[in-house]
């Protein structure tokens, strides 16, 4: 098939399932087109039945807001009819649903059918998209897409709670290349970080302030007083400066390494012992789940899909958000000698239920 992806072209995680899920459809023979305002980061060679276009525009001095969708929906139109695209699908609904329904409207001007299936992430619902200033522009685009699916049971049901749409939804999870997210043997780089053999706690985040980054410092503190550990944080965002001075506050330094963005976190995750995700909100977890393929338990709250990746006393342990306490204390369970192997063991077992081969025709059928 001739299929457009629309999606971020970031480090998130919608930006990575649309770019993996693009990149196994072009290995499988289909004709992949994404259209984004950059490359995305995990297409970085070329590769046969895959293309780039980048929906871009001259800024004019009247634009206090770039016209970012207009400039979107032009490119959609452009590539559907270059390429004969026979389906759009989206990832995220803000702004690229609202785009790719307008661009079908104008498609159809022109006798060209195509159709829309529109994935929805989290915050596009949770967060951002419920919010009055994005409600009804969402809502019509669930409407106007032919096909509606959410990562998790929970996304599904906080789309049907928040918004007007009464459609079917499909559940799509998120899945894992195993090909790439393995345990891989990098003792040096293990002695590196924890020369005296202390645990490994390991939290990635873009550092916005629904991860909640100052809990998983408080979650190593309480496991430290029992346990020596050694934290690693990866990625950037708004909050990091303020966790590296509380760091600083509190002399955990040295114990503690921020990584900043890394593109290989499997090699980071290949040393970890434990994974911290203390969210406000996860309408799935992808970091969570890619930290279980390489066997690693997981302490996560129990907000959103969370429970759905992270099965409460089998992968790890959830809780409320904020609950310190227990997160703490969870984290030093699994992270007795007895405890751990059985804990690592399990997390890999419920990772393969995710993986690329089981998830991969699910959304062949949808298209
Ligand atoms: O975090 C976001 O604001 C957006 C999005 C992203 O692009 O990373 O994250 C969401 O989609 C991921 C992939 O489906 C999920 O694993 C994340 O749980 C979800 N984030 C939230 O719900 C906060």
């Amino acid at each position: 098939m001739n299929i457009g992806i629309i999606c971020y072209p970031t480090f998130g995680g919608s930006g990575v399932i649309a770019t993996e899920l693009g990149k196994a459809l072009a290995d499988k023979g289909h004709q992949v087109h994404f259209i984004s305002y950059d490359q995305p980061v995990r297409i970085d060679a070329f590769t046969e039945n895959l293309f780039y276009h980048e929906a871009s525009f001259n800024d004019y001095p009247l634009f206090k807001y770039p016209p970012y969708e207009s400039a979107l929906t032009s490119k959609i139109v452009d590539i559907v009819k270059a390429n004969n695209l026979e389906v759009l699908h989206v990832h995220y609904a803000i702004p690229h649903a609202a785009a790719a329904v307008m661009a079908k409207y104008i498609l159809k001007r022109e006798g060209i059918s195509i159709k829309i299936v529109t994935t929805l992430h989290g915050t596009d619902i949770t967060l951002v998209g419920k919010d009055k200033s994005f409600e009804p522009v969402v809502s019509y685009s669930l409407h106007e897409s032919d096909v509606v699916t959410a990562v998790s049971e929970s996304l599904k049901e906080d789309t049907y709670k928040y918004f007007n749409y009464g459609e079917p939804i499909t559940v799509v999870p998120n899945f894992i290349d195993f090909k790439r997210f393995n345990k891989q043997p990098k003792d040096h780089f293990k002695k590196a970080i924890a020369p005296n053999g202390e645990k490994i706690l390991v939290h990635t985040s873009n550092f916005r302030k629904v991860k909640r980054v100052p809990d998983v410092l408080d979650i190593y503190r309480k496991v430290c007083s029992e346990v020596p550990a050694k934290l690693l944080l990866i990625g950037d965002g708004p909050e990091r400066m303020a966790v590296e001075e509380e760091c600083r506050e509190c002399d955990i330094c040295k114990d503690v390494t921020f990584l900043g963005k890394q593109e290989a976190v499997e090699e980071i995750l290949s040393v970890a012992d434990l994974f911290i995700i203390p969210s406000e909100t996860e309408s799935f977890g992808l970091a969570a789940l890619e930290a279980m393929a390489c066997e690693v338990p997981v302490i996560s709250t129990n907000t959103g899909g969370l429970p759905e990746v992270n099965i409460d006393g089998i992968t790890g342990f959830t809780s409320d958000v904020g609950d310190i306490e227990k997160m703490g204390s969870d984290a030093i369970h699994i992270l007795q000698d007895s405890n751990l192997a059985q804990f690592k063991k399990q997390a890999k077992e419920h990772s393969l239920k995710y993986k690329l081969e089981n998830i991969l025709p699910l959304y062949e059928a949808l298209y």
